[in-house]
């Protein structure tokens, strides 16, 4: 590094100096550069205590300054001064117009941030700090102004031109070339700022608010994706009307629309008006889409939607904030999604996303609390941290206030923040002051990092029918803060008696949330006329990891008997965590492997009992991941995990193969593709028995994987065999297959980056080979992010066996790429990096060698911030 990045700390937030009151914006799309011409109509801001400082707009090191103007006054080179990351401007007045005349060239940037091309076309990727790659600017989200934008482009290649808000003139210039002006009437921060140009076609649809207006739909792709922009525009609609009817809130422009690009560097944005989406996230179709990816389109286009209110029309002051929107539309999309689908289902997917990837971000070098105190690079802030863990932060505040009183609270912090950028702390204080609950103690959760840790121990004392939980909470050290106080926590707890009933609870409920507060506290229940085994932590109510003493025919018990669904699935969980951990240890004694046959037992009845909610039953038969075990494991062991978890799976499929191949004949039905949550959960159960009986190596099983591949005529089906063989010790017909849909499904890059990552996450030897072979492959290609994600993360996170392999190849392979990757693209650089910055959890021999690739990536050359700031503090 020539020079140390800077710090950059919330507490030094200072007002800005500048407003911009309005943006007028110019674009000219030439072959080789694009022109940006900017009129900015600035004033000082009253607020801010110097006063007159020197006006300083950001702006990247790679834009070329043509012209700068103040008040239509030319300025000269000595009136104004051009660093790496800024122009500064002296002795402005006031109030005035600042002109600019840019040029950048959007097919030089392979970071994707800014304006850039995506197969041919024009996109732009502004949040967080992209803005200031395509103008000088106050690229900072509390400044906002209202804009309006002109495209000009060459026509037939671009016919379409797309801003934000409402087209209001258009018209042909010289040179077969024509504009568009587009007019956003809302004030907004300019990472909210979008430009698309290019070849598209569209679907169109109408909407009427509640209120009566009509508002305009479409959804853009390319051409050939015309017939995968249904489903992206049905969930858009569900969205409209559930943000009416759970929030109150209507849709504000005359027209909405999104575009579908190959080239992103996440999921999608929210720019006001135009969202710009990757394709992963926008096109489904029965064919190429499995039930999983249509659920994310559901989710993505909810939550883009959601940002409407939530994000835009209330904004972040500064990027410490960004749990503000995220983390509350994080909480909204869930709960849409819960309300679309299997409330059950999705609580249980966040949950364990939660609890494997955010828990061992809280436990590692990049741990922060869901508004960070200081950061590098804001990009490395898009986390797992800000975006789940925020959602249930929210969640508690629903939990502790109650659907009514969390409905007035977003009233009024939408009422009173409309149009303004604000702090956590505002949408905090909105939700006490409506609803009176004091909220003081909880706001803890916003600045310190850590998952919190409940030990649970209860006492009963028979004579006086009272049954006392007692409950100890601590949270471990994390980066800057080893001393932690008592959070508040809402425990969610239920108990059941002796025959499986729910027992009343004092509040005259069977469900009671119990306010933990203290580092130590005790909660006692009058009444109990028999000693209960508790439901703690009902739904996930708190972001924790809880530890109660349960026996494991306590679980079993529980897994049938708890009203709670997502405590039955959770005593499933424990039960699977505690004897698959203690056979870990035989294996690691060299001990024979013997399966407890309660399991065995729990899994036979709830594979025979059709009075279950069926949603759940694939989930409840899914032994914990190895990704969840490793996360709960002191030293992480990933060849014990891995071969423990596969003798546990073989042991069960021989045990019960009659009854897995009744359940799959029972969910085996010829049906019309519908990605209702039925048919998904009936595919989802008919697999995960494929799934088991491919691992009784019985022939006829194969044969049953391969007539499914060949007969699927949906991508759910096709894409879950096609996985399991290619899983499987059938090495010939797994080359087959995979050849053959190669050969279909070529043409659709969606569904040839699940085929790669298919390949890559393949526990057998020989895994890492295929993916340095596929690199060479035709289909990849390293500047396409979702390319790099299918096929390197795909190795680096979903198959720990062959990254964490004792040679250290794959730590050698993933620092190669990180490395190539810092220069083409570093956002994408430094979340690659995610897997090595684990180092601390593993035996010293591989410890050793993560860090070596983490300090050949340090002293690689000049970084990246993005890498710096992440391999830096894996180092610290
Ligand atoms: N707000 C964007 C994420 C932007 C990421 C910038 N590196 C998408 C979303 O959360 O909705
Ligand atoms: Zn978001």
């Amino acid at each position: 590094m020539p020079q140390q990045p800077q710090v950059i700390y919330l507490k030094d937030y200072q007002v800005p100096e500048f407003l911009i009151e309005k943006t007028d914006l110019r674009f000219e799309l030439q072959a080789d550069a694009t022109l940006v011409k900017a009129r900015l109509q600035i004033r000082r801001n009253p607020q801010s205590l110097s006063k007159n400082s020197a006006l300083v707009l950001q702006g990247d090191k790679d834009l070329v300054l043509c012209r700068v103007a103040v008040n239509d006054q030319v300025l000269a080179e000595q009136d104004y001064r051009r660093s790496e990351e800024s122009l500064s401007i002296n002795d402005v007045p006031d109030v005035f117009v600042l002109e600019t005349v840019t040029e950048i060239y959007p097919d030089q940037n392979t970071a994707l941030e800014g304006l850039y091309r995506s197969d041919g076309m024009y996109c732009t990727q502004c949040e967080a700090e992209g803005f200031r790659r395509i103008t000088f600017y106050l690229d900072r989200p509390d400044v906002m102004s209202v804009f309006t934008t002109t495209i000009e482009a060459d026509k037939a290649a671009y016919p379409v031109l797309l801003s934000n808000g409402n087209p209001v003139a258009s018209g042909d210039a010289d040179g077969d070339r024509h504009w568009v002006t587009w007019e956003d009437p809302f004030p907004k921060p300019a990472y909210l700022f979008a430009l698309v140009a290019g070849d598209l076609a569209f679907i169109e649809d109408r909407y009427v608010t509640g209120s009566g207006r009509e508002v305009t739909l479409q959804i853009f792709a390319a051409e050939k994706d015309l017939d995968k922009l249904d489903y992206a525009m049905i969930s858009l609609k569900k969205s409209m009307r559930w943000d009416e009817e759970v929030y109150g809130r209507e849709y504000d422009l005359d027209i909405y629309m999104i575009v579908a690009v190959d080239f992103f560097n996440m999921g999608a944005m929210e720019n006001k008006g135009l969202n710009i989406f990757n394709t992963s996230c926008v096109l489904a179709h029965p064919e190429t889409t499995t039930d999983a990816g249509f659920q994310r389109v559901e989710g993505v286009v909810a939550h883009e939607y959601f940002h409407n209110w939530s994000g835009n029309r209330v904004t972040c002051r500064d990027w410490f904030q960004l749990s503000l929107k995220e983390g509350f539309t994080v909480f909204r999309d869930a709960e849409f999604s819960a309300d679309m689908n299997s409330r059950t289902v999705k609580r249980v997917e966040d949950v364990s996303l939660l609890r494997t990837a955010q828990f061992a971000e809280d436990a590692g070098p990049m741990a922060h609390p869901i508004r960070p105190a200081s950061f590098i690079e804001i990009s490395n802030f898009y986390t797992m941290t800000i975006y789940e863990k925020g959602a249930e932060v929210v969640r508690m505040i629903h939990t502790l206030l109650g659907a009514e009183n969390f409905r007035k609270g977003s009233d009024l912090y939408f009422e009173r923040h409309d149009g303004q950028a604000v702090t956590t702390d505002d949408f905090v204080q909105a939700m006490e002051d409506a609803s009176g609950i004091d909220l003081s103690q909880f706001r803890l959760w916003y600045s310190q990092a850590g998952t919190p840790v409940i030990d649970v121990s209860d006492e009963y004392d028979a004579s006086q029918q009272i049954y006392t939980l007692i409950l100890k909470q601590r949270c471990p050290a994390t980066p800057g803060q080893s001393e932690k106080a008592p959070f508040h926590i809402p425990v969610s707890v239920g108990l059941l008696g002796k025959s499986g009933q729910d027992m009343m609870l004092s509040n005259g409920e069977t469900t009671q949330v119990l306010e933990l507060k203290e580092a130590e506290q005790r909660f006692s229940f009058t009444e109990i006329e028999e000693k209960p085994i508790p439901s703690l932590l009902r739904s996930f109510s708190a972001p924790v990891k809880l530890h109660y003493g349960y026996q494991r025919d306590d679980l079993v018990f529980l897994m049938s008997h708890d009203s709670d669904g997502f405590n039955r699935w959770e005593a499933a969980q424990k039960l699977g965590v505690d004897i698959l951990q203690e056979l870990i240890g035989e294996y690691q004694a060299g001990n024979e492997l013997v399966l407890d046959n309660r399991l065995t037992a729990a899994y036979r009845a709830v594979l025979t009992d059709l009075s279950l909610d069926q949603a759940m039953v694939s989930k409840v038969l899914t032994l914990p991941t190895e990704a969840y075990l490793s996360e709960l494991s002191d030293i992480i062991d990933v060849d014990a995990i891995h071969a423990v978890r596969e003798f546990v799976i073989k042991t069960l499929a021989e045990a019960l193969s009659s009854e897995l191949i009744a359940v799959y004949d029972r969910c085996n039905v010829s049906e019309k593709y519908a990605p209702d949550a039925t048919s998904i959960a009936r595919r989802a159960l008919k697999n995960l028995a494929l799934s088991y009986l491919m691992k009784t190596g019985k022939p006829e099983q194969l044969e049953r994987a391969l007539t499914q591949f060949q007969d699927a005529d949906n991508m759910t089906d096709s894409m879950a065999a096609l996985a399991l063989v290619v899983h499987s010790p059938y090495a010939k017909a797994a080359e087959v297959i995979l050849e053959q849909f190669y050969l279909r499904w070529k043409n659709e890059p969606l569904v040839v980056n699940q085929w790669l990552s298919v390949q890559a996450s393949n526990p057998s030897k020989g895994a890492l080979n295929t993916v340095k072979q596929l690199m060479q492959h035709e289909s990849f290609n390293m500047r396409n992010p979702n390319k790099v994600r299918s096929l390197i993360s795909g190795f680096s996170s979903l198959n720990p066996v062959n990254f964490h392999a004792m040679d250290g190849s794959g730590y050698r392979f993933l620092a190669d790429q990180i490395i190539e990757l810092n220069n083409l693209n570093p956002q994408i650089a430094s979340r690659l990096v995610t897997p090595l910055t684990r180092w601390k959890r593993y035996p010293a021999d591989r410890q050793g060698m993560m860090r070596e690739e983490l300090q050949r990536i340090m002293d690689s050359g000049e970084l990246s911030r993005d890498v710096f700031e992440v391999v830096s503090k894996s180092l610290a």
